[in-house]
């Protein structure tokens, strides 16, 4: 079945580090095959022995919007293998071409459901963190249709979780700033995501009731970037800063 054969593929290229080509001709697929195809594709990854840990917004930006040619919310499923220690190492070898972004990252006390307004999401949340997230489409030369981006798990690879806040805390406009080698590659305010990121909870909680699922409590929601992403290079220092919420890094091995 073709669902089934494009799930596999997508697979293959994450595991491989491979690219594969865009669903095009008889492989091309609507909105809604995408994204059972999402889901086959974390079913592949649960077989294996992985756990969800929580969703990730895309494309709650302008930035990310402008960068990647795509003004829909998505959304995509974050796995436990895809943790990334704060202040570990990853080796690229295993990705296919990586990019890095700033983000800022939910902790759910209470499930989520549904239409809920934004203070009925901030009663939700248990504690609130910077974070970045390490993006890599499967797809040749990081181009994609809607289509194509939702099937790939909205070219989710892996996310670092900074220093964990009270849920009070106010980050609808917070400073961020991501440097490699302690040189500043991207500048950004938590208010680019959706005006405040507490709109990209109220939207993943929309966005996930529409496939019949709930945001659950102990959960980490990934608001979406702040600027666009900017590709990893093997042998550096990532870092970001957010203002009030302090800083998180890790670094890159490997040749590409
Ligand atoms: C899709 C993922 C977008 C974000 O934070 O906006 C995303 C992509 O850019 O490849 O994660
Ligand atoms: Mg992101």
């Amino acid at each position: 079945m073709k669902i089934t054969r494009i799930a596999q593929r997508l697979d293959e290229a994450a595991v491989s580090g491979k690219a594969t080509p865009q669903l095009t001709g008889e492989d091309a697929v609507t909105v809604r095959e995408a994204a059972e195809i999402q889901r086959l594709l974390i079913a592949h990854r649960i077989e294996r022995g992985a756990r969800q840990v929580g969703l990730k917004m895309g494309f709650t930006s302008r930035a990310k919007m402008a960068q990647m040619g795509v003004s829909d919310l998505i959304w995509g499923r974050l796995t436990s293998d895809m943790w990334v220690e704060e202040g570990g190492e990853i080796n690229l070898a295993h990705y296919v071409h990586p990019r890095v972004e700033p983000e800022i990252c939910y902790l759910l006390g209470k499930r989520l459901e549904g239409n809920v307004t934004p203070l009925e999401a901030l009663a939700a949340v248990e504690a609130v963190a910077p974070a970045m997230e390490i993006i890599d489409s499967r797809y040749r030369d990081f181009k994609f249709s809607l289509p194509d981006v939702i099937a790939d798990n909205a070219s989710s690879s892996g996310f670092v979780v900074g220093a964990w806040h009270k849920p009070e805390t106010d980050v609808s406009n917070l400073g961020m700033i991501m440097s490699f080698d302690g040189r500043a590659v991207e500048l950004g305010t938590s208010a680019a995501i959706l005006g405040s990121p507490i709109r990209a909870l109220v939207a993943a909680a929309r966005l996930a009731a529409q496939q019949g699922e709930a945001l659950e409590a102990g959960s980490l929601i990934l608001a979406g970037a702040a600027t666009a992403a900017v590709a990893l290079k093997p042998g550096i220092s990532v870092r970001c800063e957010v203002q009030n919420l302090g800083s998180l890094s890790f670094s890159t091995t490997g040749e590409r």
